[in-house]
């Protein structure tokens, strides 16, 4: 590729062709964005070597139509902060994601209709599918995974619309479902009642003993929604944009998309973050220090901070604060979650390298959690797994109307050979 060592290839963007109003401001402020005009096109970013084996960062592969990141201000959703979301019902923030608009009255109750229609008579092949896993074996994220590829077996319709929305709607009953299975507890003991509203629902199908029902429900609500979608470019939704882009079902691309968010750097710093705040065991401030210290000394990362795109403290973050606050203020592992926002940026902010020390979305979410009554974390990313199927789902919707129709490409990024000489067999 001509244009010397350092600048290897410019994306270009035909603004007039294709006016893009949700745009990803992904790149880190002062790197990659350069908006000069080259042949009436609108230079986007500049890939140098630097760019190479840096996983894709900041690199613009497309636009995205549910949200974008603002890397101060966090993610809107169709263009609402979402905090501003926060409170609202989860049925209606599905429906922003897939129709672009929020739903008059009218629309918000036949969509929650809808949803509940579609979650009838969950097929019984799934189930068995589930049944055949042994109690407490393998981590939830898998059960989650198979458990949607499972239901893909049984109802895949080749209809992304109709097969996201089924998936969605399904969501409740198969958490409930796997929640029960894995604890040895069994399928659900009372029947489905769909109509309740999909976290009303999954809490009265869990079926848990000495819990108030409403925090729990209250707080699952608010999870859901601030989960549902994070930007085009985050490592579930790219990986489930992926696969779907080669055709594979919609089940297929979500389920390794659930794969995608359990790792502990993506999804599952949900859980890793609850257990290092029990490990920490104190909100004093010299201690949690020493605490976050020792960690990094051992190479560990410091769950619940950073992040690839956000520049400032998650807006998630503080918005599960401020539910904090409301349900569980004198928790212990809340006080030593406060200490942490405090603590952990300062040491986290000692190294230049770490692109920024503030607290994420996974910071608090487990601590709210165990306070409702969902005391074993390692349960916690399917939470995130199950708000994100809403998101991706959308995704994977608008990316395969896209082009009229045709559907966005089968992806296929460029790798340049480390070592490109030819070497023959004797
Ligand atoms: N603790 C320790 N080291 C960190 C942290 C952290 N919280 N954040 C960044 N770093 C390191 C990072 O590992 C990298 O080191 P190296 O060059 O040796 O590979 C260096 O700082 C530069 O990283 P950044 O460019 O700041 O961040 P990057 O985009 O590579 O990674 C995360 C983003 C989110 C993976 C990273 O911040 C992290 O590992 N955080 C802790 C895990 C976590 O909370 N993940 C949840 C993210 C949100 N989500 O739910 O998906
Ligand atoms: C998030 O919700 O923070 C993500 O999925 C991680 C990201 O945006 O890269």
């Amino acid at each position: 590729m001509s244009g010397g060592q350092s600048l290897l290839f410019s994306i270009f963007w035909v603004l007039h062709t294709h006016p893009c109003p949700y745009t990803e401001p992904s790149v880190p402020e002062g790197r990659g964005l350069n908006l000069s005009e080259e042949n009436g096109k609108e230079v986007l970013f500049e890939v140098t070597e630097d760019h190479l084996d840096s996983g894709l960062r900041g690199i613009p592969v497309g636009t995205c139509r549910t949200s974008f990141v603002d890397p101060k201000k966090g993610v809107h959703y169709c263009g609402y902060p979402v905090g501003d979301l926060a409170e609202m019902d989860p049925e209606d923030v599905i429906f922003l994601l897939f129709e672009k608009r929020l739903p008059n009255r009218q629309e918000s109750q036949d969509f929650r209709h809808e949803l509940a229609q579609r979650a009838e008579r969950m097929p019984t092949g799934a189930l068995r599918v589930l049944e055949s896993l042994t109690p407490s074996s393998g981590h939830p994220m898998d059960w989650l995974s198979i458990g949607i590829q499972a239901l893909g077996l049984a109802e895949t319709t080749g209809d992304i619309r109709a097969d996201g929305l089924n998936l969605i709607s399904r969501m409740p009953e198969l958490m409930a479902t796997i929640f029960r299975l894995r604890g040895g507890r069994g399928l659900p003991e009372v029947a489905s009642e769909p109509e309740l509203g999909m976290v009303e629902n999954f809490v009265h199908l869990l079926g848990m003993d000495g819990v108030d029902a409403n925090r729990m429900t209250r707080t699952l609500r608010v999870f859901l929604v601030l989960h549902m979608d994070h930007g085009g470019g985050n490592l579930s939704t790219f990986t489930g944009k992926a696969v779907a882009s080669g055709w594979a079902s919609l089940y297929g691309s979500i389920s390794s998309a659930m794969n995608a968010l359990s790792g502990p750097l993506h999804g599952r710093a949900n859980q890793s973050c609850l257990e290092f705040v029990q490990r920490i065991g104190t909100s004093d401030e010299a201690e949690v220090e020493s605490f976050v210290r020792k960690e990094l000394a051992a190479r560990r990362p410091i769950y619940g901070f950073g992040h690839a795109v956000l520049r400032a403290e998650d807006p998630r973050a503080a918005a599960q604060f401020k539910l904090g606050e409301e349900i569980c203020p004198d928790d212990p592992n809340f006080q030593t979650v406060k200490t942490l926002r405090v603590v952990a940026p300062r040491v986290l902010g000692e190294n230049p390298k770490i692109s920024n020390p503030n607290a994420n979305v996974d910071i608090a979410s487990g601590t709210l959690l165990n306070a409702v009554g969902f005391h074993k974390p390692d349960y916690y990313t399917t939470f995130f797994g199950w708000a994100r199927v809403a998101g991706i789902s959308a995704q994977i919707l608008d990316e395969r109307n896209a082009r009229g129709g045709r559907g966005t490409p089968i992806y296929r990024p460029k790798y340049i050979a480390a070592d490109p000489t030819i070497r023959r067999l004797d």
